[in-house]
């Protein structure tokens, strides 16, 4: 009973008292609740005596040779990778790189991977990093969200945010591999990133945190005044911006409704301060909310000033197209209940969370009612309440930071509470190890929440794991949400630090075991091999354009297809490997000792890299992914002949 047995802030009597409460005790099986569970079971088998019984616990241990039922798409912080984990197992499965770089796979090196991390780059950024490698190395992941089609996820695409270098990235769920990154301008910082669910992704709705002057160019430095926060919604399909709205205060988290009208952002600092103590100095702060159709029209109609060639639209306080509801000083999170009619602004420095009802958003662009209106709950649940999670049976899951706990809580009601019944919204409290950020429910965030699952991440693990020095893993924790009470299942170890994460059922997700070999991530390979007169998959050989030297070379186990080649010191080569092997999981490496290449080539994928062969002598490539019980021979030379002096 341990981490059940805690102080959950209910009294039996509100309990039984509440029909709300009463419908969702259906899911609970008694044995292993404490005096209260019992009790409440009691009532439920008083009132629906033919409901069928259910386990409160769901078997979250998956033996050997299992698969897992979810998958989870974990951001990773400033690490600026993507990770898949299984769950309930909560294996990590993946690692798929995106704003960083990576040893194994080659991304940041390889030539694929190079394009895809420069061509969406500003000018100025490009011109900035051209003495520093041409690319950032560094990138801070925080929001991995997957698309939509009417409500749900439908398998194209995870699109996620550079909270560092205000970048926003896609990754192809078909291959598990990032196909576009673009930075966003006139914007600084991109923080909370979502989708628009209906009809379709569609936007990515992208938050500028940070204000700055625009441009920011250095014409003014100190006229903080003058600083400004930016919303972008980029085309996900064309992963180009289509608008940006010019707002008050910093954008924080974002979340869209399900009918497709409107986006809405929490924002702290509406004092447009600098400091931690100018940004906190008022009581309230507020939610924008944006109305996507008069977004469009102004756009179409020119009401708008082009800045870094994208349409700036002024959004701030008396425009058309946002409208700003107050809340308590610097919400949090923001989160969309899959009942499409509730969203729920996390207080953070406030215990409460406001409760808004979407459908009232009309009127309020309409200015028949005032922005306060649209708030129909805003109850107390705890202290630091950061982000809201849902079962899709009218319950919110919400970390409390400072408490170190999830609350769960009824939203209808928290609604009669609001009008002034003698109600406790308050369902359960939950211990969590410790200091949980986001939190999030199996199908959670779509129409199809499912109420079983729910992981808390918790930014501090203290005493959970053996100690591995001052710098400590996280704790993400997996909890049983299918009772009445919330049952913590398994601790997870994670390094810095996811903040975010989709619970996706695996039904959603299709990728391919084999590259096809018209895909476009290797389509300049297959251009390029074309001018050479060479077939990727049939020939090795090397073509010399005066100094350049494009080395073409077939790998099937154990074997490359070129067991030595020649080049110039000083000459420019780009070497293209082709893993022709049909068996699914043979992957090959190619790595050149001493020269610091290295790069993945997947069954059929083609992966090349480029390098000037400045030092001159002997030098071995390898395979250094372990394919065949001669992968040590897979190997040849690559020799450098002296530049003559
Ligand atoms: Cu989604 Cu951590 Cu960027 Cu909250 S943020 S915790
Ligand atoms: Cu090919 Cu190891």
């Amino acid at each position: 009973m341990g981490d059940q047995d805690h102080e959950h802030g209910l009294s039996r009597r509100t309990l039984l008292g509440s029909s709300a409460v009463a419908a969702g005790v259906g899911l609970v099986g008694g044995a292993t609740l404490g005096t209260g569970g019992t009790l409440i079971a009691t009532a439920e088998a008083q009132t629906k005596p033919s409901s069928p019984a259910r386990p409160a616990i769901q078997k979250s241990e998956v033996h050997p040779g299992e698969l897992d039922e979810y998958y989870v798409f974990f951001s990773s912080g400033q690490t600026g990778e993507l990770r898949i984990v299984g769950l309930p197992s909560m294996r990590e499965l993946m690692r798929v790189p995106v704003f960083n770089r990576c040893s194994a796979t080659g991304w940041g090196q390889t030539n694929e991977s190079l394009k895809i991390l420069t061509e969406g780059l500003l000018p100025e950024s490009r011109e900035f990093l051209k003495t520093r490698g041409g690319t950032y190395v560094n990138g801070d992941l925080h929001h991995p969200h997957l698309s939509f089609t009417e409500g749900t996820y439908d398998g194209r695409y995870a699109f996620m945010n550079d909270k560092a270098n205000t970048r926003v990235a896609r990754v192809r769920l078909d291959v598990m591999k990032c196909d576009k990154i673009i930075q966003l301008p006139n914007q600084h910082t991109v923080h909370g990133l979502r989708v628009q669910k209906y009809p379709r992704t569609g936007y990515v709705f992208c938050n500028g945190e940070d204000r700055v002057p625009l441009p920011n160019d250095g014409h003014n430095l100190k006229k903080t005044k003058d600083y400004h926060a930016i919303f972008t919604a980029v085309d996900g399909d064309t992963m180009k911006v289509a608008w940006q709205v010019m707002v008050d205060g910093n954008l924080d988290n974002v979340d869209a409704d399900y009918q497709g009208k409107y986006a809405f952002a929490t924002c702290y600092n509406s004092e447009e301060g600098v400091t931690a103590a100018e940004m906190t100095a008022n009581d309230q702060d507020w939610v924008v909310i944006f109305n996507l159709k008069r977004i469009e029209e102004a756009v179409k109609k020119g009401d708008f000033k082009e800045m870094g060639g994208v349409p700036v639209i002024d959004g701030r306080h008396g425009s058309p197209y946002t409208r700003y509801v107050p809340v308590p000083n610097g919400p949090h999170g923001m989160n969309t209940a899959p009942d499409g009619i509730h969203i729920v602004a996390n207080g953070k420095l406030s215990p409460t969370v406001t409760v808004m009802d979407v459908r009232l958003f009309d009127q309020l662009f309409d200015d028949k009612i005032k922005p306060r209106d649209v708030v129909v709950a805003e109850p107390e649940l705890g202290l630091g309440p950061l982000h809201t999670a849902y079962d899709g049976k009218g319950n919110g899951y919400t970390t409390l930071f400072i408490d170190s706990q999830i609350c769960k809580w009824n939203i209808d009601l928290a609604k009669r509470a609001y009008k002034g019944e003698k109600v406790n919204p308050i369902i359960d409290k939950l211990d969590v190890h410790y200091q949980p950020g986001h939190n999030h429910t199996s199908m959670g965030q779509t129409k199809e929440a499912d109420g079983k699952w729910l992981i808390s991440l918790n930014k501090f693990s203290k005493d959970r794991f053996l100690n591995v020095g001052p710098l400590k893993p996280e704790n993400d924790q997996l909890i049983d949400i299918s009772g009445e009470k919330m049952k913590l299942v398994h601790d997870g170890p994670s390094f810095a630090e996811p903040h975010d994460a989709t619970i996706v059922h695996r039904s959603k997700i299709n990728p391919i075991s084999v590259w096809d070999r018209a895909d476009p991530m290797f389509s300049d390979a297959v251009k390029q091999a074309q001018a050479d007169g060479v077939k990727l998959e049939e020939d090795s050989k090397v073509i010399r354009d005066s100094d350049k030297v494009r080395v073409y070379i077939v790998a099937t186990a154990p074997n490359f297809g070129l067991t030595e080649f020649d080049v110039k010191q000083g000459d420019h080569v780009t070497v293209y490997v082709t893993n022709i092997d049909t068996v699914e999981d043979l992957t090959h490496g190619f790595s050149i000792v001493n020269y610091g290449i290295q790069m993945e080539v997947a069954p059929h994928a083609t992966a090349s890299v480029s390098f000037t062969a400045d030092r001159p002598g002997v030098y071995w490539y390898y395979c250094s992914w372990f394919c065949h019980a001669m992968h040590m021979e897979m190997k040849g030379r690559m020799l450098v002949e002296p530049r003559s002096v």
